[in-house]
């Protein structure tokens, strides 16, 4: 018998799924940790009541996070991925053949833990990478201790609730730049244009005055508020330069020639709201 699971992330806003079965459900350390077996979107994992990652629709929020700025920079070699404990992100950036080194920081070892089991089947195990590189611990103290240089991070975060608050601040994207290559480049997990308007103004604001090209794209996911979610772009170096780079080898679900372009074409009241 299926149940519905209904999230509510906004107070004006709710969205449901249908759910088969539940899979795992503990209370770590940090958060209420679920996976679960869904009527539609297969396996799903579920942090504090907030759908993270289904294994339906999951390609089009990890391979736009990861391609963009990786296709900008070109033959990124070392890698830093803030959250990212489901192992999504991590799955599209191995692909490149130039990478060396991925670091990933993750603040819950569970996470990690049980998606490896759960989404083995989408992700295989990129925990077993010799390139990986797993710590456990707060992304915004490592960057604040190891202004080391990458020449891509991504910020694949929860929303900015409680502890992952700061990974949306004005302090963080100071960190995060000066943590990048001078031509590296960053993409972070930037919300949703209708809820989440003021918000990203604000990151706006902030990679604009730390970078010279910063610039929002968007991707459809059914399974995330308002059906989809946005990125920002943080760099030196165009985004457009990415559309020259041959995809790495491997499948892509989600991102084309086309889709890669498009994603940064913005709905005409966003774009004023954000461009000017
Ligand atoms: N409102 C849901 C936002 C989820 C962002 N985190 C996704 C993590 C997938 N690796």
């Amino acid at each position: 018998m299926s149940f519905w699971f209904t999230e509510e992330l906004h107070p004006y806003y709710r969205k449901g799924i249908r759910i088969k079965k539940i899979l795992a459900d503990e209370q770590t350390q940090f958060q209420h940790l679920q996976f679960v077996e869904t009527d539609f979107f297969g396996k799903a994992m579920i942090l504090d009541g907030i759908i993270q990652l289904t294994e339906r629709d999951n390609m089009g929020y990890h391979e736009m996070i990861v391609h963009v700025p990786m296709l900008a920079v070109g033959k990124p070699k070392r890698v830093l991925i803030v959250g990212g404990g489901d192992g999504g992100a991590l799955h599209q950036v191995l692909r490149y053949s130039s990478v060396e080194e991925v670091v990933v920081c993750e603040l819950d070892q569970r996470v990690v833990d049980l998606a490896r089991e759960h989404f083995i089947a989408s992700f295989g195990d990129p925990w077993a990478d010799p390139r990986t590189k797993l710590l456990i611990r707060d992304a915004f103290s490592f960057l604040e201790e190891n202004p080391s240089q990458f020449d891509v991070i991504i910020s694949d975060t929860t929303d900015p609730i409680g502890m992952a608050e700061r990974l949306f601040s004005d302090e963080f994207y100071k960190l995060m730049v000066r943590a990048l290559t001078p031509n590296g480049a960053a993409s972070t997990q930037c919300e949703q244009p209708f809820f989440d308007t003021e918000l990203i103004k604000q990151i706006y604001k902030s990679a604009k005055a730390l970078t010279k090209n910063p610039a929002y794209y968007y991707a459809n996911i059914p399974t995330y508020p308002g059906g989809g979610i946005g990125f920002m772009y943080v760099s030196n170096t165009p985004w457009e330069n990415g559309l020259k780079t041959q995809f790495p080898l491997g499948v892509n679900n989600y991102i084309n020639p086309d889709i890669h372009k498009a994603a940064f074409a913005l709905p005409e009241f966003f774009r004023k709201e954000l461009y000017g």
